[in-house]
């Protein structure tokens, strides 16, 4: 009954208000009750409620940063998002007419499991995890986040891949419909990331399906995008539809577009500059408020850390590589 695919949902219980609360209140219910509902169980069933519905069953991290977070405006009120506009605003103000489902993601390449999943399918195996990261943009801004997501690990363990895949490969939806921004030609479509077999299997990275215990909005990547906290925000693509498992590095979009600014490795590093910019410190999204003045002044800024603070974590994934070649 309540594990329900988009197309086994009829239209009048989406757009009721009342089943919406009432569905909330019965996911409330169950977790209150200690039910026996799984995280992902809960979590299709928040699916269709795209306007800020809670998701359930969702557990605490050791990972998670206790620094102070940003708001929930701060987080969906300024993004990057080129498939819906290149400045800020863009994202929140052009996707909220895109609808992320129904999704599949199509898993492919060197692994013993391959094949389209319902995103239902693909997320359901998974306890919902929140994990609090800062998030450190290229451009020098960084903000705290508290997402909800699954171990990009796991996920990748599920699949099998061969000792062939060195490498792991994600692709945003390619849309010009659906997402405006495809019909300029700001980067070349669709926006491609990748991380190493060894990065992607580290405990920090995951796929996110929420914010603040809530389904993704669109303008953060709805339905599911990855997160890498100690790599510059760019990394952490959007909008997922496909995971391919590689013999070969790929060439990622902003590498395309400018590859003396932007590597394939992109780690925070206060020591390694962007051509155009320093990377030594960074400043922090809502800080500045209060002071219209203050925020004209970099002691508003603060230091940026290399690996963007999860060195501990991280470090010895580049032991032996020459960070300042291989940026
Ligand atoms: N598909 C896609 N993913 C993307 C981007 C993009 O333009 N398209 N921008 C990236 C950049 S530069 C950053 S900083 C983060 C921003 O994530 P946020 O808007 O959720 O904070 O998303 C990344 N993922
Ligand atoms: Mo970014």
């Amino acid at each position: 009954m309540l594990i329900k695919k988009p197309a086994d949902i009829r239209p009048s219980e989406i757009t009721s208000q009342d089943n919406y609360l009432s569905r909330r209140k019965f996911m409330r219910a169950a977790a209150l009750a200690g039910s026996s509902l799984v995280a992902g169980e809960v979590f299709s069933a928040a699916i269709p409620d795209k306007k800020r519905a809670k998701l359930s069953g969702v557990v605490s991290s050791e990972y998670s940063t206790d620094e102070a977070r940003n708001s929930y405006d701060d987080i969906t009120t300024y993004n990057n998002y080129y498939e819906f506009g290149v400045r800020k605003e863009d994202p929140y103000l052009n996707s909220q007419g895109f609808n992320p489902q129904p999704w599949s993601i199509e898993v492919s390449g060197e692994a013993e499991i391959t094949g389209r999943f319902a995103l239902e399918d693909f997320v359901n195996p998974y306890t919902l995890e929140e994990r609090i990261y800062r998030l450190r943009c290229v451009e020098a801004w960084s903000m705290v986040i508290p997402w909800v997501g699954i171990s990009l690990a796991d996920v990748i363990k599920r699949f099998k891949p061969l000792s062939s895949a060195k490498y792991v490969v994600f692709e945003t939806l390619l849309d010009k419909e659906r997402m405006p921004g495809q019909r300029s030609r700001s980067l070349r479509w669709p926006y491609v990331e990748g991380l190493t077999i060894a990065e992607a299997t580290n405990p920090l990275p995951i796929l996110a399906v929420g914010v603040y215990g809530e389904v993704l909005p669109n303008q953060n990547g709805a339905p599911l995008r990855l997160i890498v906290p100690w790599k510059y925000g760019f990394k952490s693509i959007k909008g997922i539809v496909r995971m391919h498992f590689s013999d070969s590095r790929p060439a990622t979009s902003w590498e395309i577009a400018a590859p003396h600014e932007y590597g394939f490795y992109a780690n925070v590093n206060p020591e390694v500059d962007h051509p155009r910019w320093s990377q030594a410190r960074e400043r922090r999204i809502g800080s500045e408020q209060g002071s219209g003045l203050q925020s004209l002044f970099s002691a508003t800024k603060q230091d940026t850390k290399i690996f963007n603070g999860y060195g501990e974590q991280v470090a010895h994934l580049y032991d032996g590589l020459d960070l300042r070649k291989n940026f």
